[in-house]
C-alpha cells in the first residue's frame, strides 16, 4: 500500500439513495469522504451518515475474526475468537444436526435490511439456502415494504415493478407516510431530495404531505395535513370515491390497458369524504379538494412509504395509491410515476414472486415470495410440534430490535438448539448466536447496486472497486455463504454447485441487459470500471405495455382480495380507538438499529424520546424531560418526554432501533446511548391481515407518568 493520497470512487451503500462518494486514503487510513459531483444520479450529494463508511471500517467493536459462545467464569455467556476453519465447521455442523434430526423446516432463516445493500449477499445466499429449502424463511421485508411487493405483483405482474416518482418533471406530488428528507428516500432512490423538492416548489409545483407528524419533509411542503395513524386507506378510498363521483376518471393512455374501472367505482361508492373525515381527522372538503387538485394537475404523483406500508391497511393503501395514479393517467407517464429500466434487469432475472402458497404453522399466516411474516417468527420457535424452528441462521439483521414484540423474540432465541449469525457485530440479536461469522468491512469489497438501481429516479449504472485490499484471513459475505453451502451439501450428500464471484455475475447481467451486447451502450463491467462515477442511462421513460409482466400485459385494478379488504377497513375503523396512537420516527443520522456505535452519528441531544403534542402534555401534566411508561399488550418501556408542536394531538412518536445495552452485546458506544426499544411495545398480532406485514404504526398505547 502506498503512502501517497489515493482517490477512490465508490457508492455509499448505507441507504437507498446510493450516493456516489470520493474517498481519499493514505495507506490504510481514510483521509476524507466527499460527494462525487460527477455521479450522474447523486450529483455530489451526501448526507451526514456518509462518514460512517469510515467509522464502520475502523470500529474496534467490529469483529475481525469469528467468535463462538461459551460459558464464562461466572456462568455468563461470552464470545471467544476462533479460527475460520473451526467456525465454518461448527456453523455447518450445527445446521446439519438440526436438519438431520428434525428436517429442513426446523431451520429458520432471517435476513435483514443490509443484505440488499450488499450485492454479494444477494448473488450468493442461495449457495447455502438451496440446501436448506425451509418454509421458515423470514426477512425485514415483512416489517417494511411487503405491501409494495404484493401490489406490484397483483397489478403489474412482478414484485419488483415499482412505480417511481418522477419528481423532477411533476407539477403535483402527494406524499403519504414518507419522510425522505430524513430517510433519503425509500423505494425511490432519490439522492438530494431536498434540492429536488425545492426545485418543484420554485417552479410553482406542489408538494402535499399527509403525515401525523409535521416532518422535516412536511416543513418543505406547500401543504401538510395531519392524519390519524392507520386511517390513510379511508382518505385514499374517499379520494377515489370523489374521482368517480365528480367524473374525474381520466386514464389517458392507460385507457386501453386497464380493466376493472367500473368494479372499483362500485366498491368505493359509499366511501364518501364525510365517512373518511370522521376516521382520518382530515375535513371532508379538504379530501375533496385533494382529489380535485390531483385530477386537475397536468402531471401528478401519488406516493406512500413506511407510514402507509407498516400499518393495519398497508396493502390496501399501496393499492389505492396506484389506483389513483392509474385513474388519473399518471402511471407510466413523465412527471408521474414510471418504471425503471436498470442495466442489470432483475425483473427479467428473478422470480416475479407469489403469495399464499403455504402458511405459517402456528398462526396460519400467508407466505410471500417463499417468506413468512416475521411477526410470527418467535412463536414458530417456542411452539412445540412438527416443523418447530430449532436452529436459526441470521444474516445482516437485528430482529430483536427491529421486529414486533422483540422482547418475546429475545427470549425465544435462547430456546434454540443452535444459532449462527453472519454479522460484523455482537448486538442484541447476535449475542444469542453460538457462532458469529463476520464478513469483510464494506470498504474491503467491491460494490454494485443490484437492488437500488431498480428503484432509482434515473437510470444509471455504477461499479465500485474495493477501497482497501481484503485482509488475509478474512472472508466476504458471499464467500461465507459459499463455504457454508459446501459444508452443508457435503454433510447432506447434496451437490454443491461451483460458483463465480459476484462481479462476474454482474458482468453477465450487464451484457444480457437492456444496455448490453448489441445495444448502443455495450455496457460491460470493463466499461463501468473505466467510468467509476457511473454511467448515465437517461431519465425514466414510458414503457407500457411491454414492461408489464402480467399474463395479458394488462392492469386489472379490481383485485378480489383487495376489494374484499375494504370491508375489514369499514369494520376495524368502526371500532373505538383507545389511548394514544404510536408512530415511529427516523433521524438523518441513524439507520435502523446499527448506526449507534459511531460517536459522530450519536452525539448531540438524546434522540430516543417520546414526542408528544403540548396540548396532550398540558392535559396530562407532562413536561419535556419528564419520564413516562408507555405500554401495550406486548410490554412496557420507560421513555423521556419531548413536547413538540410537530406532533398531531393524540399521537406519540418513538424511534425504533434503540434498546441497546443488553448483557453480552459488544457495541460500547451504542450501549452508552441505549435508549429503549420501540418494538418492545409493538405487538406481533397487530398486522396488515391482507399481506401479513407488521403494523408498526398506529397501535394504541397507554401512557402513565413514572
Ligand atoms: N436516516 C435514516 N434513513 C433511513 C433509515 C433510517 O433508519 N434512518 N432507514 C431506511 C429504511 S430501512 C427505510 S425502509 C426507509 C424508510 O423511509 P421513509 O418511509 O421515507 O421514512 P420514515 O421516516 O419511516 O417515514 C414514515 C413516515 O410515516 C409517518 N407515519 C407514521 N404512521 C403513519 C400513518 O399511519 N399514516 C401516515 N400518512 N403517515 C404515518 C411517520 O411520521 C414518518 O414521517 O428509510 C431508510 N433511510
Ligand atoms: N417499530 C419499528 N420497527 C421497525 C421499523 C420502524 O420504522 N419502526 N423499520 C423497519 C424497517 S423499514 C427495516 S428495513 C427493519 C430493519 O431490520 P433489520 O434489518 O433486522 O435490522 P438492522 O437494524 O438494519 O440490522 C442490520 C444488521 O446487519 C448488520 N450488518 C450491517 N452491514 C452488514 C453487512 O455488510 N453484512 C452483514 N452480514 N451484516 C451487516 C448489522 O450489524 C446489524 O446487525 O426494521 C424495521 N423495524
Ligand atoms: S444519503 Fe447519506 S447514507 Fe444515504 S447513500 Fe447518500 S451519503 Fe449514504
Ligand atoms: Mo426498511
Amino acid at each position: 500500500m502506498s503512502d501517497d493520497v489515493e482517490k477512490h470512487y465508490r457508492a455509499c451503500h448505507l441507504c437507498e439513495a446510493i450516493c456516489g462518494v470520493v474517498i481519499e486514503t493514505k495507506g490504510s487510513e481514510v483521509v476524507s469522504i466527499k460527494g462525487d459531483p460527477d455521479d450522474p444520479l447523486s450529483r455530489g450529494h451526501i448526507c451526514p451518515k456518509a462518514v460512517a463508511l469510515q467509522d464502520i471500517h475502523t470500529d474496534p467493536d467490529r469483529l475481525r475474526k469469528p467468535v463462538k459462545r461459551i460459558r464464562g467464569a461466572a456462568g455468563e455467556y461470552v464470545h471467544e475468537e476462533i479460527e475460520w476453519q473451526e467456525a465454518l465447521d461448527l456453523a455447518a455442523a450445527g445446521l446439519v444436526k438440526v436438519i438431520q434430526r428434525d428436517g429442513v423446516d426446523a431451520v429458520g432463516v432471517y435476513l435483514g435490511n443490509p443484505s440488499v445493500h450488499n450485492y454479494g449477499m444477494m448473488t450468493h445466499q442461495n449457495a447455502l439456502f438451496r440446501h436448506i429449502r425451509t418454509r421458515n424463511r423470514f426477512s425485514a421485508t415483512s416489517v417494511d415494504q411487503l405491501p409494495h411487493h404484493l401490489i406490484s405483483l397483483w397489478l403489474f405482474g412482478h414484485k419488483l415493478l415499482f412505480p417511481i416518482p418522477d419528481i423532477d418533471r411533476t407539477d403535483y406530488f402527494l406524499m403519504i407516510g414518507a419522510n425522505p428528507v430524513a430517510s433519503n428516500g425509500s423505494i425511490w432512490t432519490v439522492p438530494d431530495v431536498r434540492k429536488r423538492i425545492k426545485a418543484l416548489t420554485n417552479r410553482g409545483g406542489k408538494l402535499v404531505v399527509i403525515d401525523p407528524r409535521r416532518t422535516e419533509t412536511a416543513e418543505l411542503a406547500t401543504e401538510h395535513h395531519p392524519v390519524r395513524p392507520g386511517t390513510d386507506a379511508a382518505l385514499l378510498l374517499a379520494m377515489i370515491n370523489v374521482l368517480y363521483r365528480d367524473n374525474l376518471i381520466r386514464p389517458r393512455a392507460l385507457e386501453a390497458l386497464v380493466d376493472g374501472i367500473a368494479a372499483v367505482g362500485t366498491a368505493v361508492a359509499d366511501l364518501t369524504p364525510e365517512w373518511a373525515a370522521g376516521h382520518t381527522g382530515i375535513p371532508a372538503d379538504t379530501i375533496t379538494t385533494l382529489a380535485h387538485d390531483f385530477a386537475a394537475a397536468d402531471r401528478a404523483i401519488c406516493y406512500g412509504r413506511m407510514g402507509v406500508s407498516t400499518q393495519r391497511f398497508g396493502a390496501l393503501c399501496q393499492w389505492a395509491i396506484q389506483v389513483i395514479n392509474v385513474l388519473t393517467g399518471n402511471l407510466d407517464r413523465e412527471g408521474g410515476s414510471l418504471f425503471t429500466l436498470p442495466a442489470v434487469d432483475q425483473v427479467t432475472g428473478v422470480s416475479p414472486g407469489g403469495f399464499d402458497r403455504h402458511r405459517s404453522r402456528v398462526r396460519d399466516l400467508p407466505e410471500f415470495d417463499r417468506e413468512l411474516p416475521v411477526a410470527c417468527m418467535a412463536e414458530e420457535i417456542t411452539t412445540e410440534g412438527e416443523g418447530q424452528i430449532r436452529g436459526l441462521f441470521t444474516g445482516a439483521g437485528n430482529p430483536v430490535l427491529s421486529t414486533p414484540a422483540g422482547e418475546a423474540l429475545d427470549e425465544a432465541l435462547e430456546q434454540l438448539d443452535f444459532m449462527v449469525s453472519l454479522d460484523p457485530w455482537i448486538n442484541e440479536t447476535t449475542r444469542h448466536a453460538d457462532v458469529i461469522l463476520p464478513p469483510t468491512s464494506p470498504l474491503e469489497h467491491d460494490h454494485y447496486d443490484l437492488a437500488f438501481h431498480v428503484n432509482a429516479m434515473r437510470n444509471t449504472a455504477r461499479y465500485s472497486e474495493a477501497v482497501f485490499p481484503k485482509p488475509s484471513h478474512a472472508l466476504h459475505d458471499w464467500e461465507i455463504f459459499e463455504a457454508l453451502g459446501e459444508r452443508v451439501a457435503a454433510a447432506l450428500d447434496l451437490e454443491a454447485r461451483p460458483s463465480v464471484p459476484p462481479h462476474v455475475i454482474i458482468d453477465h447481467g450487464l451484457r444480457a441487459g437492456p444496455y448490453g451486447d448489441g445495444t448502443d451502450q455495450e455496457l460491460t463491467l470493463e466499461k463501468l470500471r473505466a467510468n467509476p462515477s457511473g454511467v448515465d442511462l437517461g431519465p425514466l421513460q414510458s414503457q407500457f405495455p411491454q414492461r408489464l409482466k402480467t399474463r395479458d400485459q394488462r392492469i386489472d385494478i379490481a383485485q378480489g382480495p383487495v376489494l374484499a379488504d375494504v370491508q375489514r377497513l369499514r369494520d376495524q375503523l368502526a371500532e373505538t380507538a383507545e389511548g394514544y396512537r404510536l408512530i415511529g420516527r427516523r433521524h438523518v443520522r441513524d439507520c435502523n438499529s446499527w448506526m449507534h456505535n459511531f460517536t459522530r452519528l450519536v452525539k448531540g441531544p438524546e434522540r430516543c424520546t417520546l414526542q408528544v403534542n403540548p396540548a396532550d402534555a398540558e392535559r396530562e401534566g407532562w413536561v419535556t424531560g419528564g419520564r413516562v411508561n408507555v405500554s401495550s399488550g406486548a410490554g412496557c418501556v420507560e421513555a423521556e418526554l419531548e413536547l413538540t408542536e410537530t406532533m398531531m394531538p393524540g399521537v406519540v412518536s418513538l424511534p425504533h432501533g434503540y434498546g441497546h445495552g443488553r448483557a453480552g452485546s459488544q457495541t460500547a458506544i451504542a450501549n452508552r446511548h441505549a435508549g429503549v426499544s420501540c418494538n418492545a411495545i409493538t405487538e406481533a398480532g397487530y398486522l396488515d391481515e391482507l399481506s401479513g406485514n407488521a403494523a408498526l404504526n398506529g397501535l394504541g398505547v397507554s401512557i402513565t407518568a413514572v
